[in-house]
């Protein structure tokens, strides 16, 4: 059903009806498109906020990319129809949708560069891939017809790209010679005439380019569809399609070819499908990447090739491998370099996925850091998001106040630090945001400072119980009616407020500044005292406190009455004494442990809470409503590395990744491409849909999985002196083999259990390492090390 290809260059699915959701996902500088096994596509452009180009045949909110996309007949897609003028009774259409004539040969395959479908029908193959160029909002796409029927065939073969309901201002389409092209025509509606300058730079037309002219065209969605709907479009019924315009009329773009295939023919035709603002862009984008394919798809290619992160890996799980090495930097990558396709992105996203390309390009990481910072407040507070240019604005949630945005800055510029060594940042000068009390007052402070602002603001803003407030939102979003009328407090943002000030005050201790390195520590354990005074439910932690003063997310509440995150940053902070790890382990897994991996929070809320708030009227099981919000579970997996429970972390860690079983993977979905932001959850009480994939992959978890396999799996992660090397492995592992790049040199290591080791001994070319630190590493040099392991468990070293 799915494989890998041996090289790992992409991953093929063969039939299109077991996951009719598989999909796969490009983008580049402004364009992101989600595209499944049978031909639907999302797909969105910025200029600079986020626009459309194909549509369905209504009215859609221009929105981010949705969690659970459903597809229906008429969703957009890019399919080519082909009728065998010979025998009328061969119609089909490739990939699958909408004709849905099962293929005799299938195959879609996932490239980290490419998507490409190979649908046989009746001995006529067709062969659709899709590639990006490196920057502007385009899609270039191949179709191969190939003749393998063995006999001579006369064919039309219709490539139908959706363009659909464009605007309710106007819109219509026509077919332009001089183009070679399909035009569709919209004005993007709008009723501020301080609009209208913005309106007029928008690139209100999508087109669809050829290189080979073709015998006919469609640009009517009604006309070519007739009596006979998608599945057998009456269009295609007649000889040729009616050459007709679209006059305020739902559109599409569909072109005709007559082929005369002798046995063993192929003909191959190229199209670019795309906005562009007007006739004139049109004819330099056609003329720019028309025929040029094969030069933009290396171009592309090496641009995607740039996020392949510092790991190889040749474990004894080979998914786990191919994951790894293939999908996992690339989506690391793709978080780094779109922002989530937004210009505002929520502050802890975008310092979160700071700390994901670290280990991919590590001054993109400096330069998103450098950035947030920029943007704190005087009084040390973070923003709720950052605006990647002058015109962006905070928009949708960034316009509801979340009290945790300072914690993730010393918590991620600590993977940034131990990958790079780079502590010259901390001295850097940053300015503040420009506010109505700070108007560009020009003041700067170094990093340090920064960092020590917004510490001191975390740990000033807690109520008189010695917790953080909540505000209408802490990591987790819709818990927005815990606190907001001003007293509410989070558990988990004290937990996480704890572990920011410990992260904080090693880099302090690394950074000389011993003295401010004891006072964040005090400051972590007087939080974590509170914590344990308030919090501790007896098995597990509680999530918080209402602003009525009501503990939730304990034993006592009929739903949510267990949350993962406060079990996780319990851990991380070190409120967790040995004896509460152990029951708040025990109690993780008896409660929020499921096939698919751990739950967000169980049991699932089935009625509004109005004292927690929109948390609880998510629909059961999905996102923060109890799904295996794979966000929340990496971090209890990094968590679990921490305390060393090695096998449970490597349990939870594989869990994340859909198969090996076909069962599992039918069950989740998705091909494992990517890890997507969650599976369905609320196993025990809705078993029918858990485990389904949201084919979402906008998610804070990639930056954190990397992250766990740096400092946990494999231990090999930065010190300020070098690469301290503490792999921790799963019990039923004996050896492996990693190549990691760190600082500029190639380390080889081979790790291997032995029976005569008490303690992990690492050697650099035969030679001991002292505390297993590899010291003094120079770039461009390679370096040999083998890890001898002891056949028990060891413990991973704390921060
Ligand atoms: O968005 C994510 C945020 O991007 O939700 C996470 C949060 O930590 C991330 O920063 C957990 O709440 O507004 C909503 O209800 C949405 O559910 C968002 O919470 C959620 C989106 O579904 C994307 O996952």
């Amino acid at each position: 059903m799915i494989h890998p290809s041996s090289d790992g260059n992409y991953y093929e699915l063969t039939d299109p009806v077991s996951l009719p959701k598989a999909s796969g996902f490009l983008w580049n500088e402004t364009m992101l498109i989600r595209a499944t096994c049978r031909g639907y596509a999302a797909s969105l452009f910025m200029q600079p906020e986020p626009s459309k180009y194909s549509y369905g045949p209504n009215m859609e909110a221009k929105t981010f990319m949705l969690p659970e996309p459903s597809y229906y007949a008429h969703h957009p897609g890019r399919f080519v129809y082909v009728k065998d003028e010979g025998d009328k009774a061969l119609l089909f259409s490739a990939p699958y949708e909408p004709v849905r004539r099962r293929p005799e040969r299938f195959a879609f395959q996932v490239w980290k560069h490419k998507l490409l479908w190979l649908a046989e029908c009746g001995g006529i193959e067709i062969t659709m891939s899709l590639g990006l160029p490196k920057h502007d909002p385009l899609e270039l796409w191949r179709i191969k017809v190939k003749n393998l029927s063995g006999r001579k065939r006369s064919l039309s073969v219709y490539p139908y790209f959706t363009v659909g309901y464009m605007s309710w201002m106007n819109q219509g389409g026509q077919y332009n010679e001089e183009l070679k092209a399909i035009v569709c025509s919209c004005v993007s509606p709008y009723q501020k005439s301080e609009d209208y300058p913005k309106i007029k730079e928008y690139k209100d037309k999508t087109f669809l380019w050829a290189n080979h002219p073709p015998v006919a065209w469609e640009t009517s969605l009604e006309r070519f569809e007739g009596e006979g709907g998608l599945s057998s479009p009456e269009a295609i019924s007649l000889e040729r399609l009616s050459n007709g315009d679209c006059q305020y009329e739902t559109m599409a773009a569909v072109t005709q070819y007559r082929l005369e295939m002798g046995v063993g023919d192929e003909r191959e035709f190229e199209f670019i499908f795309g906005p562009a603002k007007d006739e004139k862009e049109i004819l330099s984008l056609s003329s720019r990447y028309g025929d040029e394919f094969d030069a933009v798809e290396r171009e592309y290619s090496s641009y995607i090739a740039r996020g392949e992160g510092v790991l190889r890996i040749s474990t004894p799980d080979a998914g786990l491998d191919n994951y790894v090495n293939n999908w996992l930097p690339r989506q690391v990558y793709y978080h780094g370099i779109t922002n989530r396709m937004c210009t505002d992105p929520q502050t802890r996203n975008y310092i979160q996925d700071a700390m994901g390309m670290s280990y991919i390009t590590p001054k993109t990481a400096r330069d998103m850091f450098l950035l947030a910072l920029s943007q704190q407040k005087k009084n040390g507070e973070m923003p709720d998001g950052i605006l990647l240019s002058p015109q962006a604005e905070l928009k949708y949630i960034n316009q509801i106040p979340h009290s945790d945005h300072c914690v993730w800055l010393p918590i991620s510029l600590a993977a940034y630090l131990d990958e790079t060594g780079d502590y010259a940042l901390l001295d850097e000068e940053v300015p503040f945001a420009n506010s109505v009390e700070n108007a560009d007052s020009g003041e700067t402070a170094t990093v340090s400072r920064h960092i020590d602002f917004a510490m001191d603001w975390l740990f000033n803003d807690r109520d008189e119980r010695g917790l953080n407030y909540i505000r209408q939102g802490d990591w987790c979003d819709p818990l927005n009616m815990v606190g907001y009328k001003g007293k509410g407090v989070s558990g988990w943002l004290a937990m996480a407020s704890a572990y920011a000030l410990r992260s904080w005050a090693a880099i302090c201790g690394e950074s000389g500044r011993q003295s401010a390195a004891e006072q964040y520590l005090a400051k972590a354990g007087e939080i974590n005292t509170a914590i344990n005074s308030r919090l501790w439910d007896g098995d597990w932690y509680a999530r918080g406190i209402t602003d009525d003063g009501v503990l939730f997310g304990v034993s006592a509440d009929k739903e949510g009455k267990i949350f993962l995150n406060v079990q996780s940053w319990a851990i991380l902070c070190g409120a967790a004494d040995e004896n509460k790890k152990q029951k708040l382990m025990r109690s993780v897994e008896k409660y929020l442990e499921s096939p698919y991996g751990v739950e967000m929070l169980a049991p699932v809320y089935t009625a509004m809470r109005e004292d927690i708030g929109r948390l609880t009227q998510k629909h059961p099981g999905i996102v923060e409503n109890g799904s295996v919000y794979n966000h929340a579970a990496v971090f209890y997996i990094y968590a679990l590395y921490v305390a060393g429970e090695n096998d449970s972390a490597f349990r939870l860690l594989r869990k994340m990744l859909p198969g090996e079983s076909d069962e599992d993977i039918i069950r989740r979905g998705q091909m494992p491409v990517f890890i997507p932001n969650y599976y369905r959850g609320g196993y025990s009480q809705f078993p029918r849909t858990a485990g389904r994939s949201s084919h979402l992959f906008n998610t804070g978890t990639v930056s954190w999985y990397y992250r766990c396999l740096v400092d946990g799996l494999f231990g090999l992660r930065g010190t300020k002196a070098g690469l301290s090397v503490h792999p921790t492995f799963p019990s039923n592992w004996n050896e492996a083999s990693v190549t990691r790049y760190f600082r500029g040199a190639k380390i080889h290591v081979d790790i291997r259990r032995e029976p005569d080791v008490r303690e992990i001994t690492v050697l650099c070319e035969g030679k001991p390492l002292i505390g297993n630190v590899l010291t003094d590493i120079s770039g461009g040099k390679d370096y040999q090390l083998t890890v001898k392991l002891p056949l028990s468990e060891s413990k991973l070293s704390p921060r």
